[in-house]
């Protein structure tokens, strides 16, 4: 029976080099996307989520874990050999080492390998024995997803919508009234064509900086290699006519370049081989740069999560040939700022945006959920009094002075279109309550073995992102 020599053969086979080998036969791989806007906290979620799954004692809301069959976790050279590694370890060490701190802001995407050996459940997974899942997370800016817009539409059209937004924003000023001085129908000249595009992009940046959200196109904050190439330099300007060789009609081939050279890869290459993904997002850092910076978030979020809407664009869904992101995590971050007593309504300020994203169209079967976390607790929780009655705050180093304080962000409301309906109105500033938010050193951790850092619901992340794979 040749047939069956070749099947036991095979058998044998993996049996072998399972210890030693990556086959896609045998090893399932699941790959991770974590996204969010600048300084969301993805950084900070990939390496508190790695050192607690290869030190799994916090993790009890991850099954795998608690039932015993992780046996081990382990860091393996990615598949993906162009992809800048995620820099775990340096990562680990400023936030776990002797003076922690923060790690620095990345700027591009990278890549890591967890391997887990787990033994399967049921009766199947006693016949079958150990087996391996590699778990390949990717760290990406959230502003590449926004980009995504981008190919809908042509200069004229986006030129116009980014002109529109610019002019709400303080921070543009400057960009206004230089293209007020600016001849779009003159002949193209570099200097200024790069004097626009480092106008452009310090507004956006400044934007950025005040909480505003949606500061695109998305490489002009993070250009990583393509800092200074004719990509990305072309900003927006107002319509006119643009004969040949004039500046209007560079910046059009030049925006059409970033669409083509820079847009479309991402999304070929990276985008569409994610399996799961979590998005992050700073709700608590929008509410408290008040409620236009609210309003900006409610609709970058909508924007991001389009980008997993099958069907919402045509190139994107050709490429996609039917395959789909599986599960989405929306989870608000940095949740230690607050006290557990508040969980709860930043979880459903956070629900309600997912919600909205999906309102528009479902995510073609996709789980979806949100949730409030902290990928590290910085923070411990106090009861106080305070003028006659109890307040719950939260007790950590703050990251200016050094000094310890205890704090207290303000009341988050119960219903959250007590804050997005305002916000969405075009409110000035909060009604009710003052949000505040102060920024905590991570705290110095003393682990026992087999132990993780101190987090808040990340075993339930990943409960939901990989658990059902374990
Ligand atoms: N208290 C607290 N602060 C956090 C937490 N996660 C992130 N932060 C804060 O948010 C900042 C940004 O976190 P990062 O993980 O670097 O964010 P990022 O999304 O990787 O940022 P970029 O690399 O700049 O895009 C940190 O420097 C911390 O100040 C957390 O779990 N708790
Ligand atoms: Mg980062």
């Amino acid at each position: 029976m040749v047939l069956g020599q070749i099947a036991d053969g095979v058998g044998r086979g993996i049996g072998a080099v399972t210890d030693t080998l990556t086959s896609p036969f045998v090893d399932p791989t699941i790959r991770l996307g974590v996204t969010g806007l600048s300084r969301a906290g993805k950084t900070v979620f990939i390496t508190a989520l790695i050192a607690n799954l290869m030190d799994r004692g916090r993790m009890p809301g991850l099954s795998a874990a608690a039932r015993g069959s992780i046996r081990t976790a382990f860091l393996q050279p990615q598949p993906d050999d162009t992809l800048p590694r995620f820099e775990y370890e340096s990562h680990l060490a400023a936030l776990t080492g002797p003076t922690p701190h923060w790690p620095d802001s990345t700027r591009s995407i990278s890549e890591l390998r967890l391997s887990l050996r787990v033994q399967p459940q049921g009766m199947l997974g006693a016949l079958s024995g150990i087996r391996t899942v590699h778990l390949d997370i990717v760290d990406y800016p959230g502003e590449w997803l926004l980009d995504l817009a981008l190919l809908d539409t042509d200069y004229a059209a986006w030129s116009v919508e980014a002109l529109r937004r610019a002019k709400e924003r303080p921070a543009a000023a400057e960009y206004l009234a230089l293209i007020e001085g600016t001849d779009a129908t003159a002949a193209l000249e570099e200097p200024t064509a790069r004097r626009l595009a480092d106008a452009y992009t310090a507004y956006l940046q400044a934007a950025r900086a005040a909480g505003f959200s949606d500061c695109t196109p998305g490489r002009f904050l993070l250009p990583g290699d393509l800092a200074g190439s004719p990509v990305l330099t072309f900003a927006p300007l107002p319509k006119s006519g643009s004969p040949r060789g004039s500046l209007a009609r560079e910046m059009a081939r030049r925006f059409e370049a970033y669409k083509r050279e820079v847009v479309k890869p991402f999304f070929r290459d990276h985008f569409s081989r994610i399996d799961r993904q979590v998005v992050l997002v700073d709700v608590l850092g929008a509410i408290h740069a008040g409620p236009a910076a609210l309003e900006d978030l409610r609709r970058t979020m909508a924007d991001i999560l389009s980008a997993f809407r099958p069907g919402r664009n045509a190139w994107l869904t050709s490429l996609l040939l039917g395959k789909r992101v599986e599960k989405i995590l929306f989870a608000a971050t940095k949740a230690d700022h607050l006290h557990h007593a508040q969980h709860g309504q930043l979880t459903a300020i956070a629900e309600a945006l997912l919600r909205e994203a999906r309102d528009k169209a479902d995510f073609a079967g996709a789980k979806t959920k949100a949730m409030a976390l902290a990928a590290l607790r910085a923070t411990t929780e106090e009861t106080r009094a305070h003028n006659g009655h109890q307040i719950d705050v939260v007790r950590g180093t703050l990251l200016d002075s050094g000094k310890q304080a205890a704090f207290y962000p303000g009341d988050l409301p119960d219903d959250p279109a007590r804050l997005l309906a305002p916000a969405r109105d075009g409110a000035q500033g909060w009604l009710d309550a003052d949000y505040q938010v102060m920024r905590f050193a991570p705290a110095p951790v003393s682990l026992k073995p087999g132990e993780g850092p101190p987090h808040i619901r990340l075993d339930q992340a990943a409960e939901f992102l990989i658990g059902d794979r374990l």
